[in-house]
């Protein structure tokens, strides 16, 4: 293992300075996910684990910036600056290719604790017109807490005129499992990932706080669809059904940190943590039913089954499965001219695997092959930026901000 780890820190010296990255497999090529075709029952998953796969090659890895203590999300302003999120519950500037040393003043107050502080940042699609910045964060104490979405005008300098657009409902304790990302939709409505509220033993109304998960009238596990002042959208999937919250778009997730839009099909990828192993990607769909916890590939932290169920009738599969554990974080589709072969691919990065997955889909949507890229750091968040490279957030106290750029 620690080999492995110098191995890293050497191949991300050398990409430093703009050497290719070299192969260097764990395991063979072509070994990658397979994605499940059918479900026909519970004890016959077509779900693959995968730890791994072939190495992409073809790129360079150059340190934009560093100095960032634990970034949590980015995003681009149209003259190309950017901001990003810091966990602790900063929001920093990267302009003219230097980190304004004062953070961005007018961030809310956030709870930054365990998995808590503040996560994703995301620009209205017109924000051109009305400078609309939108962060999500954890609001509260370590023993009532609960996941807020905030809206403010961003002046250039600081954020004004912020106002809480959302909220979950339910105030639950400790400091896991909050989400959380952002993704806006063509109709200009948005969909926010919100985890399940935490692991065994925290409880929730009487029961552990996971099974919220499947509760409809709750926002924890969910994706929820708003518009853009937070108000809940009437065309919701679920907003005729009296049982349900209206806010929700889909279910049955345990803590979703990745959030991806394919243009082309409007398809919706997720990556989400299972607990002990059991990761997921998902094609998430309106109105459906992701499974958790009464259906998932991962076991108890303390060992022991979670579920006995792999799959359901009535419930989504995940299009892979990673045991062990990559713990995803961060999900970009790609769209752009920069890399023409990886048109179309999907990169999830992964906060314990240390790199970004490059997924190859078909035209179904299912998933074709994996290569890893290896950060040899942390994974936070991975996003293509509007000139069409590929962007990295490292984790870590020193955090990095690292491009892909093609060698070719
Ligand atoms: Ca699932």
């Amino acid at each position: 293992m620690l080999l492995l780890i110098k191995h890293s820190i050497l191949r991300i010296g050398l990409a430093s300075a703009g050497i290719t990255i070299a192969a260097c497999s764990v395991a063979p090529p072509n070994t990658a996910a397979v994605a499940p075709t059918a479900a026909p029952t519970a004890e016959a998953s077509p779900v693959q684990a995968v730890s791994s796969s072939s190495t992409a090659q073809g790129f360079k890895q150059a340190t934009v910036a560093e100095g960032l203590e634990r970034p949590w999300g980015m995003a681009w302003l149209p003259d190309g600056s950017m901001l990003i999120s810091e966990k602790a519950g900063r929001l920093r500037l990267l302009k003219n290719g230097v980190l304004e040393p004062t953070p961005i003043a007018g961030v809310p107050s956030v709870m930054s604790s365990g998995q808590g502080g503040l996560m994703d940042v995301s620009l209205h699609p017109k924000f051109a017109e009305n400078r609309f910045v939108y962060l999500t964060y954890a609001s509260g104490t370590a023993d009532a807490n609960r996941t807020r979405i905030a809206r403010a005008r961003f002046d250039g300098k600081a954020l004004q005129d912020l106002r809480v657009i959302f909220e979950v409902s339910q105030v639950k304790s400790g400091t896991q499992h909050f989400g959380s990302r952002i993704q806006w939709l063509p109709d200009g409505t948005m969909l926010v990932a919100i985890g399940d509220g935490g692991n065994p033993p925290v409880q929730l109304e009487g029961q552990l706080i996971r099974k919220q998960a499947q509760n409809l009238r709750s926002r924890l596990g969910k994706i929820v669809r708003l518009n853009d002042d937070g108000s809940i959208p009437r065309d919701n999937p679920l907003a005729t059904n009296a049982n349900a919250d209206p806010a929700v778009w889909s279910y049955g997730h345990r803590n979703i940190q990745g959030l991806a839009f394919d243009p082309g099909t409007k398809r919706v990828w997720v990556t989400e943590h299972g607990a002990r192993g059991g990761d997921e990607l998902n094609l998430a769909e309106a109105g459906k039913n992701y499974g958790w916890p009464l259906v998932t590939h991962s076991q108890e932290y303390t060992g022991g089954e979670i579920s006995q169920e792999r799959s359901r009738p009535g419930m989504v599969d995940p299009k892979v499965v990673w045991t062990p554990a990559t713990a995803p974080s961060g999900l970009a589709f790609y769209t752009g001219d920069r890399f023409p072969t990886w048109k179309g691919n999907l990169f999830a990065g992964g906060l314990v695997s240390q790199d970004v997955r490059r997924i190859e889909l078909d035209a179904a949507g299912n998933v074709r092959s994996q290569e890893e890229i290896s950060i040899g750091q942390r994974v936070r968040d991975v996003r293509q930026s509007p000139d069409g490279l590929l962007y990295v957030l490292t984790d870590e106290s020193n955090g990095k901000l690292i491009r892909l750029e093609p060698t070719s």
